[in-house]
């Protein structure tokens, strides 16, 4: 008995002393306009950091897996699926009311060279590649089906030019694996949402590429409930008006809007790091590097602006956005300290490093309380 009472009262207590006296939380301020949501990971999974869980469960309402569904994890080898983590995931989420976001079936990253392979190293035939895709959307999301509100389909198939981005699905399969994709997803578990998600997609150039990924889909009457823009945004960038286009344009043909993948770099970083193609780094250097002494208030106040404007802007088009999904819990665990510049001490979140509610937070919660 004693076993279990001590760690739950020092959760407990953890839990208020973080949340100090504020009783509103992002996901209760947000009831009624769309769910809040945040990425979870091995780490906050393992309980070395015993503050994580309790603090999700009070402040979001949704979880996306960061790494534990993409092909590399979940089906490391043909034939091997790795349900762990991603089951812990998504039992966590239940026992808390939680909805799950299932990211991602197909993708150029993150999926292991054999999926593209025979037995004996020669590349697969299209067929063979469809029956590989379909046997893998089924397993997992006929694994998860009635427990995952919404997939991730297809993740960063257009390039920054509008064009198909070329991958080995498109080399293989052709034009249509997408289509492919959203039909096997589909039959696997007709209830789930499904989605389209991108980086950067809220850019004209993008945009024009995902849009007839869309209408594409809509007019052969192939499922796609909404399109996401991950928001991997910094302080100067994108244009708040580019946004707020993007939303209206995307929910003019019925998507439901989520910005799925969200933080704010207050970093140097050149123009040509934008967004999130992970190919594409820089080396350390400590002039890259200046805030590890603490955020100075006037980066601060930037940073802190800028949510507000953001989220006056997606309480504005609260009919098409159904989610805002954090990319990482607090400022510690973001993945923006080591990309595309290793070692960083970045401070892209609404959260600090000891949980510690940032003025941006308050910001975010003063924009919904404005419309109550
Ligand atoms: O945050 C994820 C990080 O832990 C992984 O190392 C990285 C590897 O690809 O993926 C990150 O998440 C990506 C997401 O799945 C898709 N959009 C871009 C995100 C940042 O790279």
């Amino acid at each position: 008995m004693k076993k279990i009472l001590i760690p739950a009262i020092a959760a407990f207590v953890i839990l208020l002393s973080s949340c100090g006296s504020d009783e509103t939380t992002l996901s209760k301020a947000y009831e009624g306009h769309f769910l809040i949501g945040t990425a979870l990971n091995r780490m906050h999974l393992s309980g070395t950091d015993p503050q994580a869980m309790p603090f999700i469960a009070q402040q979001f309402n949704s979880v996306t897996a960061e790494n534990a569904m993409k092909w590399e994890r979940i089906h490391p080898e043909p034939g091997r699926y790795e349900f762990g983590l991603a089951d812990s995931i998504v039992d966590f989420a239940e026992k808390n009311g939680m909805q799950v976001i299932g990211h991602v079936l197909v993708w150029h990253s993150q999926t292991p060279q054999w999926v593209f392979q025979d037995s004996l190293g020669n590349q697969l035939t299209r067929d063979a590649l469809l029956e590989r895709l379909r046997d893998h959307i089924h397993t997992v999301v006929g694994h998860y089906k009635g427990r995952v509100l919404g997939w991730d389909v297809v993740n960063e198939a257009v390039e920054e030019d509008g064009s198909l981005r070329k991958t080995k699905w498109l080399e293989i399969i052709g034009e249509d694996y997408m289509e492919k994709a959203f039909i096997y997803a589909h039959e696997a578990d007709p209830d789930a949402e499904l989605y389209y998600n991108d980086y950067n997609n809220e850019e004209r150039a993008k945009r024009a590429g995902v849009i007839p990924i869309v209408k594409n889909l809509q007019s052969k009457g192939i499922r796609i409930d909404g399109v996401g823009i991950q928001g991997h945004w910094h302080l100067d960038s994108p244009d708040m008006r580019v946004i707020d286009e993007s939303i209206g344009e995307y929910a003019a043909l019925g998507m439901k809007v989520m910005i799925t993948e969200l933080e704010i770099n207050v970093l140097p970083t050149p123009a040509w790091l934008y967004g999130a193609e992970i190919s594409r780094t820089m080396e350390y250097r400590d002039s890259l590097n200046p805030f590890v002494a603490g955020l100075p208030d006037s980066v601060q106040t930037q940073l802190t602006n800028r949510y507000a404007e953001l989220f006056r802007i997606l309480l504005k088009h609260d009919d098409a956005v159904t989610r805002v999904t954090f990319w990482g819990l607090h400022d510690g665990y973001s993945w923006k300290n080591n990309w595309p510049i290793p070692g960083r001490t970045n401070y892209p979140l609404l959260f600090d490093r000891s949980y510690g509610l940032k003025p941006a937070y308050h910001a975010v919660i003063k924009e919904a309380e404005k419309i109550k």
